[in-house]
């Protein structure tokens, strides 16, 4: 049988007649937007009025400016993975329904901790999250969902290979959703809560977003990659430059790359904060579908092409003047991929970028460790058949050098399918045999779980990856552990240089001979494996077809699992006098809040999670002390969590401060569920990262940012603020704080929000579970 076949009998694939309806209402809508407002359209636009909500009134919604205003859209997809999951689906079943009201699968990616290699660290992950692997697998067969084993691989890989579909728009528990924008999918990461409302039938709410174009044009040769175009277009927007922005990608460019290496391009939209990024379809897609077995989704794409690209008007427009973005984009970046540079992005953050040239010079200035302790490559970002294949022909170069890597090299494949395809297809064999190990299809060194007893406590050292980010600690769980991002082919000609400052480019290496050399720029890869992807048994479970005699147990004990118990609503009344648990300084991510790695084990279990509150957070007063500050009732110095508890042992609410882009990064709503079930009341920023935000609405904080930036300056460790006339909370108003300074001072300060009508409700219902449970 041939694989295409024998996947579309599974049916673990997105139904063609789910995709014609999509089609059907993506032109009716259309329609009759056009009917309203005349003017072209943007594929972004496009599949956001093919999905709004029948509640929607395309009269207003013309009048919407981006960046300003909610739209309620009905997504086609929910895609959830171990981690996130347990705390979407523990919501869900307090909906009280039945299955779930939109196709829904779970993925189990995040909790296989790499060791050793592949096979023994995935039996290992069985053995040791069993109890959660059976909540996630017997809810999905109760509630209708497919149930992807540990193994199977990424999330967002699997979905890419099996469920993406272009014009298409889906919602995922975790930030780097937007990888199917590879396959033209309006693919948006959201918490869980957002997952579980529309897993119960209701419409999932988004801000209006904004419009990014980026215009590519040239074709990418030589040793840069789909790669380079996002570490480029991350350097000139910065970790927010896409908050509440939709990018998309167009122009000839773009049509020449490959549709796995837009995926590696929309992945990573999420380095810059953007709601999502997406490519229009092309025949780049086309064949992607074709070699997945999806020939009946790329003939029906086929026939509707002009709902799944942009109107070709804009793209004339803006080749014969870039003047005409401004019509239709907020902002426009323009790339000529023939004169790109391969990139390397780091340390700590991922829009901290140089081409490689600047590399050598960069380590020199920073006094960056030239030495890589370890390369690692593939992950959710890079591990294609293009990407695979290349990195496989550096390798075979160096094989024929007879030399080997200088540093270990790992490599994280996708995906089983991609795997057992590199497998047959020889690419794995020659990475193995310049040294690489192989570590199981899942999300591993890339979320912190992986284990390094090598790496004494504290010592510093580089490593390099294919990854998509790189915060502190994120790896390894050690924040002097400096991680730089590459291509995977960049990451293998490093590894074979073993220094960071080596620049494949123009430095030699030495055979085995003695001669020196010079590696080749990797060949052109074939996108898709010529003999079609291999095909995968025992790695899916389909839903129950007898779900009533499917129990769904936790265990009262459980160490792993809790079931939630609500929030309390608000009392009505104005905070008062609330002490601040902290004011973080600089970068504070979600992986600050809320770190992952060994903490991953405790996502279900709210309690024992909450220990972890803000163990990465820089402390503004404390002259940078991390995860530590000051206890007002007892004076001591001690850890967030330890003080969080006990302000709320003592019946008092407290307040975080937080600077720019306070919880950028990843989407788990645990960076907001920890904080208020130990009694946060508040966080006050300079400015939010958009999934955080709405996770802090979700769970009933305040999110509100400084009106005027510098009055983050006038807070002090000793105060008590007040947040008052919380009973005239409107849509768009303004609030104020009260600060009592210990100097018997008093400040007010203005502060702003943005919630509308419906997020009001969440907080004096004080969660929006609370509204869902009582529906
Ligand atoms: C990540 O890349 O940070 C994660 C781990 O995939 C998160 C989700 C999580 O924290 O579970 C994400 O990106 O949303
Ligand atoms: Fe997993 Fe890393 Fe991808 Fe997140 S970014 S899904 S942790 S591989």
């Amino acid at each position: 049988m041939s694989s295409q076949n024998s996947l579309k009998l599974k049916g673990k694939t997105t139904k063609t007649d789910l995709v014609s309806k999509v089609y059907e209402k993506l032109q009716k809508n259309i329609l009759k937007f056009k009917q309203v407002s005349n003017k072209p359209l943007t594929l972004g636009e496009k599949i956001l009025i093919g999905h709004l909500d029948q509640s929607t009134d395309f009269m207003t919604f013309n009048g919407l400016t981006p960046g300003n205003g909610y739209i309620l859209l009905n997504p086609d997809r929910v895609a959830l993975q171990d981690v996130t999951g347990q705390t979407t689906i523990l919501q869900f079943m307090q909906a009280g329904i039945k299955q779930v009201l939109a196709p829904t699968t779970v993925h189990c990616d995040h909790l296989i901790q790499a060791r050793v290699g592949s096979a023994s660290d995935t039996k290992a992950a069985i053995y040791e999250n069993n109890e959660v692997y059976q909540f996630l697998e017997s809810a999905s067969r109760k509630y209708g969902i497919g149930f992807w084993k540990p193994g199977a691989g990424i999330i967002h890989q699997v979905v890419l290979e099996n469920y993406a579909f272009p014009g298409g728009l889906m919602i995922g528990t975790d930030s780097h959703t937007p990888n199917a924008g590879g396959l033209g999918m309006l693919a948006i990461g959201v918490g869980g809560l957002d997952a579980a409302e529309v897993m119960a039938g209701l419409p999932w709410e988004v801000l209006y977003p904004k419009r990014i174009g980026v215009y590519l044009t040239g074709k990418l040769n030589g040793w840069t990659s789909s790669k380079d175009i996002i570490l480029f277009v991350a350097s000139k927007l910065t970790v927010s430059g896409g908050t509440n922005a939709i990018i998309e990608y167009f122009g000839p460019g773009a049509r020449n790359v490959s549709c796995t290496g837009k995926a590696t391009i929309t992945n990573m939209g999420a380095e810059i904060g953007a709601t999502c990024s997406v490519f229009s379809y092309d025949s780049k897609m086309e064949s992607y579908l074709i070699s997945t077995g999806r020939k009946d989704l790329a003939d029906i794409a086929n026939k509707n092409k002009e709902l799944l690209t942009l109107d070709p008007i804009i793209e004339k427009e803006i080749s014969q003047n870039r003047e005409n973005a401004t019509k239709y984009f907020d902002q426009l970046i323009e790339i000529n991929l023939d004169d790109l540079e391969p990139y390397i992005v780091g340390p700590h953050t991922p829009d901290l970028a140089r081409p490689i040239s600047k590399m050598a010079e960069d380590i020199q200035k920073n006094n960056y460790l030239d030495t890589i302790s370890v390369s690692l490559i593939g992950s959710c970002t890079n591990s294609s058949y293009e990407d695979m294949s290349r990195a496989a022909d550096i390798a075979k170069q160096a094989i024929e050098k007879g030399i080997k890597t200088r540093t270990p090299l790992q490599v994280t494949p996708g995906s089983e399918m991609i795997r057992e395809t590199i497998e047959r297809d020889g690419q794995i064999q020659l990475l193995r045999d310049i040294g690489a190990n192989v570590l199981a299809n899942a999300c591993g060194p890339c979320i912190g779980q992986w284990s390094r007893p090598e790496i004494k406590k504290g010592e510093p050292n580089t490593i390099v990856t294919s990854y998509n980010r790189n915060f502190p600690g994120r790896n390894d769980g050690r924040r002097e552990t400096m991680n730089f991002i590459g291509s995977p082919e960049l990451v293998i000609a490093l590894a074979l240089g073993g220094r960071l400052s080596f620049n494949p480019l123009k430095d030699e290496l030495e055979a085995s001979d003695g001669t020196k050399f010079k590696l080749n720029p990797p060949k052109l890869a074939p996108e898709v494996p010529k003999e079609g992807f291999k095909d995968t048994v025992d790695i899916y479970v389909p839903p129950a077809t007898d779900p009533e005699s499917v129990a769904v147990v936790i265990d009262k004990n459980s160490q792993r699992l809790q079931a939630l118990e609500p929030f309390l609503e608000w009392d009505g009344n104005d905070f008062s006098k609330l002490p601040v648990l902290t004011k973080v300084m600089g970068k504070c991510t979600t992986d600050h809040i809320s770190p992952a790695g060994p903490w991953l084990m405790y996502r279900g279990h709210l309690d024992r999670l909450s220990d972890n509150l803000l163990l990465g957070a820089v402390n503004a007063f404390r002259d940078g002390e991390v995860g530590k500050g000051l206890n007002l009732l007892n004076k001591n110095i001690e850890t967030f969590s330890h003080i969080a508890r006990e302000y709320k042992q003592n019946g008092l609410k407290w307040i975080i401060i937080g600077d720019n882009n306070y919880g950028e990064g990843s989407s788990r709503e645990h960076a907001a569920m920890t904080p208020r079930y130990l009694g946060c009341a508040a966080v006050i920023a300079k400015s939010f990262a958009r999934i955080h935000e709405t996770n802090l609405k979700k769970q009933g904080i305040l999110a509100l940012t400084f009106v005027e930036s510098s009055n983050y300056e006038k807070i002090r460790e000793d105060d008590r603020i007040s947040i008052i006339n919380l009973r005239d909370l409107r849509p768009k108003g303004v609030v104020t704080a009260v600060l009592y300074h210990s100097d018997g001072t008093v400040e007010q300060i203005p502060l702003i929000h943005s919630y509308n009508d419906a997020q009001l409700k969440w907080f004096r219902a004080g969660s929006a579970l609370n509204i869902l449970r009582s529906r």
